[in-house]
């Protein structure tokens, strides 16, 4: 008796993701997965021997199935995204060195490690050289890095950087703009923010 086997998927593929060889019984993807969308399946694998295909009997001993599990891996395939595209923050002439001044998040679609961000900076030297921010590299906490004396009216705009993987895969970037003000002006969000954006951002800034 010929004893070659017939294999089909014949539960759990309604969307055709798997096929499966019809005489090894291997099963391989037919379209792309997505992680983010479906992290496992649960297909229904059926072997019938090839006599009872070729007939189309249907002889209950001849047939058998099994449940196949399938763990779909996520992959780094969503970069970074921020909560915001731009971040406004105040400091007062008599903000002390290494002040929380705002904290900055970006999360993305993907899991672990593939959505862990670290965050860096992107600002001019002042003219004597030093950082004026600094930001904690897994928190996107962004701290003060001078002092501020003499300085009320001015403002400082730079970019923040998040990366995940730990800084190691993909990147984005938002705006951030400190200004710096007295205590009064502190109590009310538009005064921190420069005349022109104010202008140019009135939605955001109104919450
Ligand atoms: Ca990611
Ligand atoms: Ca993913």
């Amino acid at each position: 008796m010929n004893q070659t086997i017939f294999y089909s998927i014949v539960g759990g593929n309604e969307q055709g993701r798997f096929k499966v060889n019809n005489s090894t019984g291997v099963i391989y993807i037919a379209q792309p997965l997505d992680y983010e969308n479906v992290t496992s399946y649960i297909l229904r694998v059926q072997a019938d021997s090839l006599g009872v295909v070729m007939s189309n009997l249907r002889v209950p001993s001849k047939t058998n199935t099994a449940k196949v599990f399938i763990d779909v891996q996520d992959e780094n395939d969503h970069p970074p995204v921020f909560s915001r595209k731009l971040y406004i923050g105040g400091v007062t002439e008599d903000t002390k060195i290494f002040s929380s001044v705002l904290k900055t998040v970006a999360t993305d679609k993907d899991t672990g490690n593939f959505s862990a961000m670290a965050y860096r900076l992107i600002i001019p030297p002042t003219a004597e050289g030093q950082d004026s921010f600094v930001i904690e590299v897994y928190t996107g906490i962004i701290k003060s890095a001078i002092m501020f004396r003499n300085m009320r009216r001015s403002y400082f705009k730079f970019e923040v950087i998040a990366t995940d993987e730990y800084g190691k895969g993909f990147s984005s970037r938002g705006e951030v703009v400190v200004s710096v003000v007295n205590a009064l002006d502190m109590q009310v969000v538009v005064s921190t923010v420069p005349p022109h954006l104010v202008e140019e951002k009135k939605e955001e800034l109104i919450r």
